[in-house]
């Protein structure tokens, strides 16, 4: 009993140690790491067949759960770029900075999915109607940010890195549904999804076509994707939980030993 807390005790104070020398930042970032610096882009890809009035969406044999990480437990090519990085204090103000931040709340993100178009036909859609993305469903804790690189969504014009809008999820200002574009272009478009822990994550997401207030145009058929993430351990949070349990297994077998010697 007393070894088992003795152990704890230790376990304790080395995350203590350990997240002391990760204080250590040397990295300022102002901007959030985009999917070509974090593992490379997963894409749903959406259709418009604009004749028989339909909307398609597939991953293309792309996996469908993506891993989310805290910024510096990001593991690209490797080695983990973001290791030291923290964001600069003078994005303070920025939205993300109080939950990304490993400052602050250093919660797991990704920006790895990302929604596009392959057909070249956008322009062909009917007059006045916007393609929209709606979270039909989402798990709790999961959160989707829309920061203005790809697109300019619910008129940010000209889109600011600053924004930090928070368009799907618990407290969404947007009714989980965006309005993605029109005939005039829909560019590529990756949120920043946010998990408040650890876990497993899904959304499921409609895309259709609707008139200017988020109305589904009745002749039209939409598509629907569901996508998942992972938000894993930090691995220093882990690594010291395995580290603990080996210092503890080895004098839990010492002590073995030792009663079993004095036996014989
Ligand atoms: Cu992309």
């Amino acid at each position: 009993m007393k070894r088992a807390s003795g152990c704890k005790t230790f376990g304790v104070a080395l995350a203590l140690g350990m997240a002391a020398l990760g204080c250590h930042a040397e990295t300022l970032l102002n901007y959030i790491p985009g999917p070509d610096d974090t593992g490379g882009m997963v894409m749903p890809a959406v259709n418009f067949d604009i004749s028989a009035k339909s909307v398609s969406v597939t991953l293309g044999g792309a996996s469908d759960t993506v891993t989310m990480y805290s910024l510096q437990d990001y593991v690209v090519w490797g080695s983990k770029p973001y290791a030291d990085a923290v964001f600069n204090p003078a994005q303070s103000s920025a939205g993300w900075y109080s939950q990304l931040d490993p400052t602050q709340q250093n919660l797991p993100f990704s920006t790895r999915f990302g929604f596009f178009v392959t057909s070249g036909n956008v322009e062909m859609l009917p007059t006045a109607s916007y393609v929209y993305i709606k979270a039909t469903s989402i798990s709790p804790g999961l959160s989707g940010y829309d920061v203005g690189y790809y697109i300019d969504v619910w008129g940010q014009d000209p889109p600011s890195s600053s924004e930090w809008l928070q368009v799907y999820g618990e407290g969404s200002a947007y009714n989980n549904n965006i309005a993605w574009g029109d005939s005039s272009g829909i560019s590529m478009w990756h949120p920043v999804f946010v998990a408040s822990g650890v876990g497993s994550y899904s959304a499921t997401f409609e895309i259709y076509v609707g008139d200017g207030y988020g109305n589904a145009l009745s002749d039209w058929t939409s598509a629907s994707i569901t996508l998942n993430w992972v938000a894993v351990p930090e691995p220093s949070t882990w690594m010291l939980g395995v580290l603990g349990g080996m210092v503890c297994l080895y004098f839990w077998r010492r002590r073995q030993e030792k009663t079993a010697s004095q036996q014989v």
